[in-house]
């Protein structure tokens, strides 16, 4: 019996990790519409959220296929084992867990870089990863 309850309660615990990230289907691509890769643009700044291959959901509801946006002010795209865990909410990763598509930043003069990258229900990035290329641009 106590041997059984072990094998259920592993069981749990790899069905748990496997629960962890959601595949994306093929061809899914998350993109910024605007503003331009190499624009020069004047603050506030509205960037404009594309995805193609998969739905939007807001966080919480767990749907295949569906995701919501994350957008990375200059700041890298997570790598390795931080791909496999819920994106944290810091400063320059903004999380539209409410399904927004869009949104207006206040940003300094200069050269800044946007980035998009999907994430799933529990905000962990799908695999694999859907990501946006990334945009650079100069706030004068
Ligand atoms: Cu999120």
């Amino acid at each position: 019996m106590r041997i059984l309850s072990l094998i259920a309660a592993s069981l749990f615990l790899l069905g748990h990790t496997a629960m962890a990230q959601s595949p994306a289907p093929e061809g899914a691509q998350a993109y910024i519409i605007s503003p331009d890769e190499g624009a020069t643009v004047t603050s506030p700044v509205t960037v404009r959220f594309g995805l193609t291959g998969m739905g939007v959901a807001p966080a919480g509801i767990d749907k295949a296929n569906t995701g919501h946006h994350h957008l990375l002010i200059d700041r890298a795209m997570p790598t390795g084992e931080d791909l496999e865990y819920s994106l944290p909410a810091e400063d320059g990763l903004r999380h539209f867990g409410g399904g927004q598509t869009e949104v207006t930043l206040d940003l300094p003069k200069g050269r800044h870089t946007l980035q998009i990258l999907l994430g799933d229900h529990n905000h962990v990035p799908h695999v694999p990863p859907v990501a946006s290329s990334l945009v650079t641009i100069t706030v004068e």
